[in-house]
């Protein structure tokens, strides 16, 4: 049979569970499940709230031996940037991000239009130097970054495809539930609605001698649903839709929330999504967005889409309920 015959996959939706058991873990699940409890249960002894951040986006393998896949466009800006904002804020931060995206304090390095050597000189001597435009900057970035490292406010966790990505989820939302309340999910990953199961994936390269590829994909399971009521039962769930269609984004992001059943979703538009989102909550629909003044200032967005989130968290720790000053 052709490899492309394989990637017909028809139209079965499959539930979390079949999922589970029909997939392999990663590799690496235990060694970061032991670090998420550790992490969980210091911060957990110490009444420190915990977010987990999910950041980047989401491969989809083609082949079993992966040469091809399917990505998307997701470099982890809003997740990194709302992990420093959250730890600024005494957070400590879970940050489960896609492999080589963006990281919090090491973006403004890593993705920049600067290479990784521009930001260093040698000097007489011939040893090497930060350079000077940058030590300033860089100095405080690193101070930053080492308090939160140094203090054990921030667990690096990363992933690269769908099946990674989900497997950590769920059990990484399942270890913050020990947190019960103190417990904030921030699921900014962009993660795929389609994949090609296991067992009906090519397991060579596909070949091009078979013709034109046709692809089907499967959707993948709803997994929201079992992370709001059985995984992570009690924490804040805070949910992100992304949309290129402004007609859908509200309407979609309600239906959300209501079928899941979740506290929060935070809408935004591809186009806008660094300068504009929309939080909706069962009674509530607020837009946040940033003036020509900021823009020009360079402010991010995550520095208004935080402290809303801590705001409504503090309720949510104190009565279980998301009174907002704005309702
Ligand atoms: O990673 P990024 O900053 O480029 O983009 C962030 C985002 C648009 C992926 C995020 O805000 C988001 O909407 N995540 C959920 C996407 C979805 O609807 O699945």
């Amino acid at each position: 049979m052709p490899d492309n015959q394989l990637l017909d996959n028809g139209q079965g939706v499959i539930d979390p569970d079949t999922y589970f058991e029909t997939n392999s873990p990663p590799a690496n699940l235990n060694e970061y499940d032991q670090k998420a409890s550790e992490f969980v249960k210091y911060h957990g002894a110490r009444g420190t709230p915990v977010v987990l951040i999910t950041s980047g986006g989401t491969m989809v393998p083609l082949e079993n031996q992966t040469v091809r896949f399917i990505d998307n466009f997701s470099a982890g800006t809003r997740g990194a940037v709302s992990a420093e904002k959250f730890l600024e804020n005494g957070y400590a931060v879970i940050f489960m991000h896609r492999q080589f995206s963006l990281q919090p304090y090491s973006r403004h390095y890593t993705h920049s239009a600067n290479g990784f050597l521009d930001y260093m000189t040698l000097n007489d001597e011939g040893k090497i130097e930060v350079n000077a435009k940058y030590a300033p900057s860089m100095t405080e970035t690193l101070a930053k970054y080492n308090k939160a490292r140094n203090n054990n406010m921030l667990l690096l966790v990363d992933f690269v495809t769908l099946s990674d990505y989900l497997f950590k989820l769920k059990s990484f939302t399942r270890i913050m539930a020990t947190l019960g309340r103190s417990a904030m999910y921030y699921l900014a990953a962009a993660v795929s609605d389609f994949f090609i199961p296991v067992e009906k994936m090519a397991e060579h390269k596909i070949q091009s001698r078979d013709g034109a590829l046709t692809l089907t994909l499967d959707q993948v399971p709803k997994f929201l649903k079992p992370l709001v009521s059985v995984w992570a039962s009690n924490g804040l769930i805070v949910s992100f839709k992304l949309e290129t269609d402004g007609n859908l984004l509200a309407p979609k992001a309600r239906q959300a929330l209501e079928k899941y059943g979740h506290q929060i979703v935070i809408g935004n538009m591809l186009s806008t999504r660094k300068r504009t989102v929309t939080f909706i909550t069962q009674d509530s629909e607020r837009v946040l967005s940033l003036d020509q003044e900021e823009l020009d200032k360079d402010v991010e967005i995550e520095s208004k889409i935080v402290p809303e989130l801590i705001r409504y968290h503090r309720a949510w720790r104190n009565h279980g309920t998301l009174d907002s000053p704005y309702k």
